[in-house]
């Protein structure tokens, strides 16, 4: 287990490319999986995708608080409803902005050891589950982003809705 460093916006075009399918279930994958976990929690995230520590491999973690949920090559295969919140992002430090989503989504992915799993979420995961898997197509969420919210309180983004 160890800790890697978090890519920021604007120091590397990693963020900006698309991730390959990942074909071998090994142990090198396991390790990757095990410290992109390590790496989320140490940076107090709720997700982290491969490409946010310098690895172009479609794989993410998630933890909203539900225990940890690790994919492999998702997909979103469902989605219903929009919902408008604020975000940020690890790779865009000390900013947040308002993105549109799904309000829930349906996945379908691999575990670490290929086998087929499938999550449905709503609220924070679903829009985790958009997020990251944004993330292994090169999208950050500042490039959805609606308006600019870094200075705001959660109070004043209410009152404007
Ligand atoms: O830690 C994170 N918090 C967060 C809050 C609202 C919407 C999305 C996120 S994901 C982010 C971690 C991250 O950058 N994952 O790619
Ligand atoms: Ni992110």
């Amino acid at each position: 287990m160890a800790i890697r460093k978090i890519v920021e916006m604007g120091k590397d075009d990693i963020l900006r490319k698309h991730a390959r399918q990942v074909v071998k279930f090994d142990r090198r994958l396991a390790v990757l999986l095990d410290d992109m976990a390590d790496t989320m929690y140490e940076a107090d995230g709720v997700g982290l995708a491969a490409p946010q520590v310098g690895v172009l491999k479609r794989a993410v973690v998630i933890d909203v608080g539900e225990g940890l949920i690790e994919l492999v090559n998702p997909q979103i295969v469902w989605q219903e409803g929009e919902v408008v919140g604020a975000e940020g992002c690890l790779s865009v430090p000390g900013r947040r902005g308002t993105v549109a989503r799904p309000e829930k989504v349906r996945v379908a992915a691999q575990d670490r050891k290929g086998n087929a799993v499938e999550v449905e979420g709503e609220g924070l995961l679903a829009v985790c589950l958009c997020h990251e898997i944004d993330h292994l197509d090169g999208i950050l969420y500042v490039d959805k982003m609606i308006e600019d919210v870094t200075d705001k309180t959660e109070e004043e983004e209410q009152k404007e809705e």
